[in-house]
């Protein structure tokens, strides 16, 4: 469905299950391509000769309605019977990739091998699944996140799934970001924004590597569309994963204020639950607008519930700026 004139250019930064899962709800409003999603790759790695990308398969999954409901990532109703039997050869199997969820990996690496990009690879993905949203990697060159720890410097993928994000994380690395070209598309769409979405990521190993492609940065800031973000703490808790884990370890505050304070550089107004409501004068004390609602995607009627809310704060920010 092509979206009306009307409605807003949406450019949306999201990695992981909570950034996929508003990047839907956006969708689900009806921006059809006027809708782009700029993905994070620094969990990009290679697992069996196959180029596994986590946070782009999570949105391109969720927003062609295939993904696992349980886990969020991984397709829905998939089978493990590949993983078996690698795992009956003795293999390290703690990483599950599922059968179906492997089609995506083999066809990515094949097309990869043949010189495509990343890009070009997702967009045809998301085509193929009749998705109408712009699925747009940050970068089409290799970036890799390494966590500095009391274990040592880990890959990403070792780190939140082998270890179950269980250690303190001291420092963190986007290995490649300064070879990292920002792809037209994605600077295009900063451009021409209405409106820019933070999603309920981990604001340090979903949005912070994203911002960390050189250019991307500036160009969201020099576009006139106000940013939005979205806390994905609430009540002081992560909804999944260890964004609250390291906002400790890294000495921010763990609550939402704590990330809009992370985020007051480039963040005009901040989401935050209605459990934070308490929250919002500090919020306002770093001169950022609040907006306060219920943010806990349980439904497609809370993604979309959530995506209408920031659309419209969004949008009242933009005529508030036009005076
Ligand atoms: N996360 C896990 O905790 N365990 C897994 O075995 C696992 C497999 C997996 C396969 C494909 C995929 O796209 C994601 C997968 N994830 C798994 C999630 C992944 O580690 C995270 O979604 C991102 O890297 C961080 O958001």
């Amino acid at each position: 469905m092509s979206a009306g004139d009307d409605s807003p250019r949406v450019v949306a930064l999201a990695g992981g299950v909570g950034g996929a899962k508003l990047a839907h709800g956006l969708a689900l409003t009806g921006l059809g391509e006027r809708l782009s999603v700029v993905v994070n790759t620094g969990d990009d790695f290679t697992l069996y000769g196959l180029h596994i990308s986590p946070d782009l398969d999570t949105v391109l999954y969720t927003l062609g309605g295939l993904a696992n409901p349980e886990t969020g990532w991984g397709v829905a109703g998939d089978t493990l019977i590949t993983h078996e039997m690698l795992g009956e050869y003795g293999i390290e199997t703690w990483f599950m990739l599922g059968d179906k969820d492997l089609a995506t990996h083999i066809l990515r690496t094949e097309r990869l091998r043949n010189g495509d990009s990343l890009s070009e690879i997702m967009g045809d993905l998301a085509q193929g699944l009749g998705i109408n949203a712009r699925l747009l990697p940050m970068t089409d060159d290799p970036v890799a996140t390494k966590l500095a720890t009391d274990a040592g410097l880990l890959d990403f993928q070792e780190y939140f799934v082998r270890r179950r994000h269980g250690d303190d994380v001291h420092r963190i690395e986007f290995d490649g970001i300064d070879a990292a070209r920002l792809p037209e598309p994605v600077g295009a769409a900063l451009d021409s924004a209405d409106v820019i979405v933070i999603c309920p990521s981990n604001p340090f190993v979903s949005v912070d590597p994203i911002l960390a492609v050189p250019g991307l940065r500036e160009r969201m800031l020099a576009s006139p569309a106000p940013v939005v973000a979205v806390s994905p703490i609430i009540g002081g808790a992560a909804v999944k994963g260890p964004a609250a884990q390291m906002l400790a370890s890294l000495g921010h505050d763990v609550s939402a204020a704590g990330v809009a304070a992370y985020y007051r550089e480039f963040v005009d107004v901040m989401v935050i639950d209605t459990v934070d409501k308490n929250l919002a004068g500090d919020v306002e004390a770093l001169g950022m607008t609040v907006a306060v609602t219920d943010t806990l995607m349980q439904s497609d009627a809370d993604r979309r519930a959530l995506a209408a809310f920031t659309l419209e704060v969004g949008r009242s920010q933009r005529l508030a700026r036009a005076g």
